[in-house]
């Protein structure tokens, strides 16, 4: 692999924002995620190269450590801070494409869960794909994603959780969503969730991934 996206990989895994940041103390001088990511840029690495070969494996091995007790949470964040400093630099590729002209899509992490870097990502994918995003942030519960709709007739609702705890808060926003504005799509995702899961809380469409919901997206719009 390219040795910037090695680098890369490791400024995420081990929380190195960018060159002046202090943490972590042993990698104190060296570029961090944000110079690596535009260096990749630069040296022409494409953008979905560098969210797919280095960045989400470098969050898969946070997660791991993480789960063997070998980080905690604060070290987790400092990886998630570097991680959102190499998006920054991918946001406009991903932004880009048509004329936004395909319909609304409203997202949001459900109530309870905090994550909002696999929301971010599908909510840049989607609105490169030529949709207007709403984009409701983390912990929303019923009544706002309910109202947002309410103001959009029409849109599509997708729904995010990282957390075994939070994907159970889904049931009772799709169900809120279907019975106050029928016909609604609602789409779901986030690390914990399958389809089995999808269809007992009565949404439309799991997607393990951005590019699932792109290309469920396209399908809805032709
Ligand atoms: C970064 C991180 C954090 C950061 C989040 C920062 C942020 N701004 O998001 C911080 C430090 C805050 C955090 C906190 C916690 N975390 Co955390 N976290 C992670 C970590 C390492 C990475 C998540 C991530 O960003 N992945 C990268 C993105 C790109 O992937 P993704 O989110 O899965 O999204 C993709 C797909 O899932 C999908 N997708 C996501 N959403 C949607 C929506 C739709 C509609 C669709 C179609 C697709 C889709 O597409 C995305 C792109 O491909 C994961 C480990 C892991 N491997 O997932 C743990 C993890 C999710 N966290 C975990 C835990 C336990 C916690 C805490 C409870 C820890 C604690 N004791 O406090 C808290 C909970 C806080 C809260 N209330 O939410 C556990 C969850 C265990 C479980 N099964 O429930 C994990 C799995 C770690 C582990 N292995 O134990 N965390």
């Amino acid at each position: 692999m390219d040795s910037t996206l090695l680098k890369l990989g490791v400024a995420v895994e081990f929380g190195k924002v960018d060159k002046n940041s202090p943490y972590p103390p042993q990698m104190k001088g060296e570029d961090g995620a944000d110079e690596l990511a535009k260096q990749a840029l630069d040296t022409g690495v494409a953008p979905t190269s560098i969210l797919t070969d280095a960045l989400v494996p470098a969050m898969d091995r946070v997660g791991q450590k993480f789960s063997e007790n070998k980080i905690f949470v604060p070290q987790m964040l400092m990886s998630a801070k570097a991680m959102g400093a190499a998006m920054a630099h991918l946001k406009p590729f991903f932004q880009s494409g048509d004329v936004k002209t395909k319909g609304t899509f409203i997202i949001g992490t459900v109530k309870g869960d905090l994550h909002d870097i696999g929301k971010n990502l599908v909510a840049m994918m989607v609105e490169g794909g030529g949709w207007t995003i709403i984009d409701l942030g983390v912990d929303v519960n019923e009544d706002t994603f309910n109202q947002a709709v309410a103001d959009n007739p029409g849109a599509i609702v997708g729904l995010s959780a990282l957390l075994t705890t939070t994907m159970a808060n889904m049931e009772a926003i799709v169900k809120k969503v279907k019975e106050t504005h029928p016909g609604t799509k609602v789409l779901v995702g986030g690390a914990p969730l399958n389809d089995d899961f999808r269809k007992k809380i009565g949404a439309d469409f799991y997607a393990p991934d951005s590019r699932g919901a792109v290309e469920y997206l396209k399908e809805l719009a032709a």
